[in-house]
């Protein structure tokens, strides 16, 4: 049986506004290209935008070894955030109103000035405002978590929240790659890493992110946040958990209810 991408749009838009998780598109639709996935997610875009929700950037996705076998799915990707996605730092998700919620540590990048193009590494970094230490809540609105890449394209990449923490380190970018995190869930330790394992530099991955944007005509606006994709594996959540990711000189921290 085969999909149309607006009927699978509103599919994904139902899933989420009823907490009810869908199988996968491609299980219906084998040939689901992944151009038509990202017509999908435009279209979720467009429908968000309609009722109300304003975008804030974008987010990068499966750019980490440990995320891309955490889902089985082994190419980088990319998707939308909206304002209403962030959480202040030490804020709460409840559960009650997610499918099936998951955080894990990222660095976020807030742009200074508009880039519609490519460019060189020192370019970049006077076009960024700040490199902020972050998490991603994520939500798949399909079955067990599981997707192939079209799926987790059209899904917006299974973004849901996130949370930007306050410690700049524009002006220490060299050292990133090699800041430690550790996460923990309810006091215990269940991963460790650093932002290397993310494309080698998590600015590597707001490169790819600009030049895929860049191969549409959007231009990636002043003032928006980037999420340049989880570091480790992503932590599931369930109600009473407590949730911190600490580096050095800043620690987040989310409780789901
Ligand atoms: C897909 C979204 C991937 C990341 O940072 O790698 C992502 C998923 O894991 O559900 O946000
Ligand atoms: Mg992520």
């Amino acid at each position: 049986m085969s999909l149309r991408v607006d009927e699978a749009a509103l599919r994904l838009w139902e899933a989420k506004k009823k907490m009810c998780p869908t199988a996968t598109l491609t299980s219906e639709n084998t040939t689901l290209s992944l151009s038509d996935a990202y017509i999908i997610q435009g279209k979720l875009l467009e429908m968000a935008k309609d009722a109300g929700a304003v975008p804030c950037g974008y987010k990068m996705g499966l750019t980490s070894r440990a995320k891309q076998n955490d889902v089985q799915v082994f190419e980088p990707i990319h998707g939308f955030l909206l304002s209403e996605m962030e959480i202040e730092n030490g804020g709460e998700v409840n559960t009650q109103s997610l499918i099936h919620p998951r955080a894990e540590p990222e660095i976020a990048v807030v742009m200074r000035k508009s880039v519609a193009h490519p460019l060189s590494h020192r370019e970049l970094l006077s076009c960024i405002e700040a490199i902020l230490p972050a998490m991603e809540i994520l939500d798949s609105r399909y079955k067990d978590f599981q997707f192939k890449l079209p799926d987790v394209v059209a899904d917006n990449t299974s973004a849901s929240g996130f949370i930007l923490g306050s410690r700049n380190w524009i002006s220490e970018c060299q050292s990133i790659p090699f800041l430690g995190v550790t996460v923990r869930k309810n006091g215990e330790i269940c991963e460790t890493g650093c932002p290397a394992a993310v494309l080698g530099n998590p600015l590597n991955s707001l490169m790819a992110l600009i030049r895929a944007l860049s191969r549409e005509e959007i231009v990636l606006e002043a003032g928006s946040v980037v999420l340049t994709g989880g570091i480790t594996a992503s932590i599931p959540l369930f109600k009473g958990d407590f949730i911190e990711v600490e580096w050095p000189g800043e620690a987040l921290s989310l409780r789901a209810r």
